[in-house]
């Protein structure tokens, strides 16, 4: 009995750490002409610009944990490291109106964009030095297919990647899986507390709609 309840609370803690409450969310929402799309709940806004703007641009956050001592700062602009200066913009997506039924399918109204189809290079700072984190990005557009590919550049080397591939026509319905057109990997901060990834898409510019970001 006592080892039933030993594997029971095994699996609870073990539950209760996947379903950790993310460090932060960030959606992107494109501002300047016609109506931003509303955000995400649970999600912080990070408002962009439909000019193109040569990057970084960047906003900070609050973390959803009191024990990170300062805000959270997230970075964006195009090239090959995150100092690069290349061009993003603000887009509104066109999107499925059945979209709505998926659980995060306000995220995907809008997105920031590289107008080089050059890498998106993504930083977030403020992160505990050595620590692993789980990143989840949000990607799509009905306006043009995508094969995006996201990968690690912390250490300034490709670490780990995931991807994230869609059809410009798909039709959703209810049984479409949230994680459809999301992705997610670990990345471990360096030791300033900062992780950097790279987005690059195959059939164009690449995009990003949204991420969240929790400790591991
Ligand atoms: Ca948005």
């Amino acid at each position: 009995m006592k080892a039933l309840v030993l594997i029971l609370c095994t699996l609870i803690s073990l539950g209760s750490l996947c379903a950790k409450t993310p460090l932060l969310a960030v959606d992107f929402n494109a501002q300047g002409k016609g109506a931003a799309s509303p955000t995400m709940p649970g999600f912080q806004p990070f408002d962009v610009s439909m000019t193109e703007a040569n990057g970084p641009v960047a906003a900070s956050f609050s973390p959803a944990d009191n024990l990170y001592p300062s805000q959270l700062g997230v970075s964006v602009t195009t090239g090959k490291s995150e100092s690069d200066s290349g061009p993003v913009a603000g887009r509104l997506c066109t999107v499925d109106p059945s979209m709505a039924n998926l659980p995060l399918g306000a995220l995907y109204y809008d997105a920031i964009c590289s107008l080089d189809g050059n890498p998106l290079i993504v930083s977030i700072t403020g992160l505990k030095a050595g620590k692993k984190y789980t990143i989840e990005f949000f990607s799509f557009t009905s306006t043009r297919s995508g094969n995006q590919t996201l990968t690690d550049i912390t250490s300034g080397e490709g670490g780990e990647f995931c991807a994230i591939e869609w059809v410009k026509d798909f039709q959703f319905s209810d049984s479409t899986p949230e994680e459809e057109f999301s992705a997610s990997l670990t990345a471990t901060a360096d030791a300033s507390g900062k992780v950097i990834i790279s987005i690059s898409n195959k059939l164009g510019s690449p995009l990003l709609s949204g991420f969240r970001i929790s400790e591991n």
